[in-house]
């Protein structure tokens, strides 16, 4: 059986969630005790020595970052559909892992930490950071309902999580409309699990 090492607060674990969802995988979670920092334990960093989470043991084989599993689950198990075999789409693909991995983590999840979680941070650097991605993002998405390509791939579930709790950073996103229609578009999909402070989203599909 899958086990996620999962914090159930983490955009970048629910990128996991919803990934081993829409793959309709068998998994179970388990849940770090933070409060303990079971995550910086010996035990827990000899499988992630950079003490995070989302970690993925699928029967022994260990990965770490929401990237990389995306990228393990999608090729593992999710046939061409996932993973798809020309170049510039698994290239496209990587750029928009790239901008989950920066400017998404930079931006609207920099925000969220400081608002819910006290994090201290450069704010207007912060703020800057996540007008230009969701200026880009919209922009993409503005004749297409899928960041790369004409179907939805892990591209969209590794942005998606910290756009759609970006209110909880003080972002609206509401003025963004094609993102607001692509989240809506999102969450109407079958097996699409939500997570504590994601509002479903309203918005023709
Ligand atoms: N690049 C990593 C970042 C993972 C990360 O930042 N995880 C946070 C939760 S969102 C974490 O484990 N925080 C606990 C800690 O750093 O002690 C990924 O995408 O998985």
């Amino acid at each position: 059986m899958i086990k996620l090492y999962n914090i159930p607060m983490s955009g970048n674990c629910h990128k996991i969630r919803l990934m081993l969802c829409f793959l309709d995988l068998d998994y179970t979670t388990l849940d770090l005790d933070l409060s303990n920092r079971e995550q910086k334990s010996e035990a827990y960093l000899q499988r992630n020595p950079f003490g995070q989470a989302p970690l993925l043991d699928d029967n022994g084989t260990i990965i770490r970052d929401s990237q990389a599993i995306l990228v393990y689950l999608a090729s593992q198990y999710g046939g061409e559909q996932w993973w798809p075999k020309a170049p510039n789409q698994l290239a496209e693909i990587s750029a928009w892992l790239s901008t989950a991995a920066n400017e998404i983590t930079h931006g609207p999840a920099l925000l969220r930490a400081h608002h819910l979680f006290g994090r201290e941070i450069n704010q207007p650097m912060a703020l800057a950071t996540t007008q230009k991605v969701l200026n880009i993002i919209d922009a993409q998405l503005s004749n297409q309902s899928w960041l790369v390509s004409n179907t939805m791939s892990i591209a969209d579930i590794a942005i998606y999580p910290y756009i759609a709790l970006a209110h909880q950073g003080e972002i609206d996103i509401s003025s963004f409309v094609h993102i607001s229609t692509w989240c809506a578009r999102i969450e109407a999909l079958h097996h699409y699990i939500a997570m504590p402070g994601i509002d479903m989203h309203t918005g023709e599909q």
